[in-house]
C-alpha cells in the first residue's frame, strides 16, 4: 500500500500507483464514502479531494445521521448531490422512531417503545422533513456497484447470495460464529472461540465495501478471505477524531456492468481527510 501527502489529505492506494495518476482520472468512477455521522465540513473537504464530477457515481455507506455537528446538513447535501446511499442503523433508527410517533399521533394510548432520543438527536429528528423521511425510507440495504463490488453498511452473512441476505443484519452485522452465522455484538466482543468478524469469513464471490465498525487507527481495514475477494471497511471513525474515507473504484459502472473481465479489487484507491472532531471513544452501548 503506498501513501503520499497532498495538503491535509492523505491519499493511499491498494496498488502501487504513479504520482499524479489520481488527479488525472475523471468521470466514470464509483466513489464510495464511509460513515459521515454529521461531519459536514469533513464531507465537503473529502468531496473536494476526490474532485467528483458529473460522470462519477457517488455512493454513501449509511450513518449520515447522529452524533456529529450537522447531521441534517449532511443529509441535505447528500440528497442535493443525487447520491446513492445504503441504509445505516442510524437511519433505520430514525425511521422506526418516526413510525412509532406517527402511530402515537393517531392513537393517544400508544406509547413509543423506543428509548427517548437525547435533546440534540430529538431536535435533529424534528428537523427532518417528510421528503427527508421518504428518502430515508427508500434506501436499499445493499447496492451492487458493478465490477464485482457490493456496498453495505454493516455486513453480509457468509455463504448466502445477496438475494438471501437477512435485511436486519445488513445494517448491523459485525461478527459471525464458527459456522458463519451472525451473532450479537456482545458475543463478538466476548472473545468466544470461533467468533470472528464477518469480513474474515466472507465467501464472496463479490468483494465488499462496508462501514459501521470504526477502525481504531484511522486506516481502512482490508481482509482478503478468499483469493481475489476483498472486504474493505472504511468507517474510519471521523466523528471520533479519525478520518473520513472514500474508496474510489476507477471502473465504476452501473449495477449491471459486470463484464467478462471485471476490474479486480486491486484497482481501488483510498482517499481520506482528517477529522476535525475531538477524539472520543465509540460508545459501547449502541450498535
Ligand atoms: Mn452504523
Amino acid at each position: 500500500m503506498t501513501r503520499r501527502s497532498r495538503g491535509g489529505t492523505r491519499v493511499s492506494s491498494t496498488t502501487s500507483c504513479p504520482p499524479g495518476r489520481f488527479s488525472g482520472v475523471s468521470g466514470s468512477r464509483t466513489i464510495v464514502i464511509g460513515d459521515v455521522h454529521g461531519c459536514l465540513d469533513e464531507l465537503r473537504e473529502l468531496l473536494d479531494a476526490v474532485a467528483s464530477g458529473p460522470g462519477d457515481r457517488l455512493v454513501f455507506l449509511g450513518d449520515l445521521l447522529d452524533r456529529g455537528p450537522d447531521p441534517v446538513g449532511v443529509l441535505r447535501l447528500v440528497r442535493s448531490l443525487g447520491a446513492e446511499c445504503v441504509l445505516g442503523n442510524h437511519e433505520e433508527k430514525h425511521l422506526r422512531y418516526a413510525a412509532h410517533e406517527a402511530r402515537r399521533k393517531t392513537d393517544p394510548r400508544y406509547r413509543n417503545p423506543m428509548r427517548p432520543f437525547d435533546p440534540k438527536r430529538a431536535a435533529e429528528h424534528a428537523a427532518l422533513t417528510r421528503d427527508d423521511l421518504l428518502w430515508l425510507a427508500s434506501l436499499p440495504r445493499w447496492i451492487a456497484l458493478g465490477g464485482r463490488w457490493v456496498a453495505v453498511h454493516g455486513g453480509l452473512v457468509p455463504g448466502l447470495a445477496l438475494s438471501a441476505q437477512p435485511p436486519d443484519w445488513a445494517v448491523k452485522l459485525r461478527y459471525v460464529d464458527a459456522g458463519g452465522r451472525p451473532v450479537p455484538r456482545e458475543a463478538g466482543e466476548a472473545a468466544i472461540p470461533g467468533v470472528r468478524r464477518w469480513a474474515e469469513a466472507w465467501t464472496g464471490p463479490d468483494s465488499v465495501v462496508y462501514g459501521h465498525f470504526p477502525v481504531g487507527n484511522g486506516a481502512p481495514r482490508r481482509d482478503e478471505p478468499r483469493p481475489g475477494v476483498v472486504c474493505v471497511g472504511i468507517d474510519t471513525g471521523c466523528v471520533y477524531g479519525g478520518a473520513l474515507t472514500a474508496l474510489v473504484l476507477p471502473s465504476g459502472g452501473s449495477p449491471d456492468s459486470r463484464g467478462p473481465t471485471p476490474r479486480g479489487p486491486g484497482a481501488a484507491e483510498i482517499v481520506q481527510v482528517r477529522s476535525r472532531q475531538r477524539s472520543a471513544r465509540p460508545p459501547d452501548s449502541e450498535d
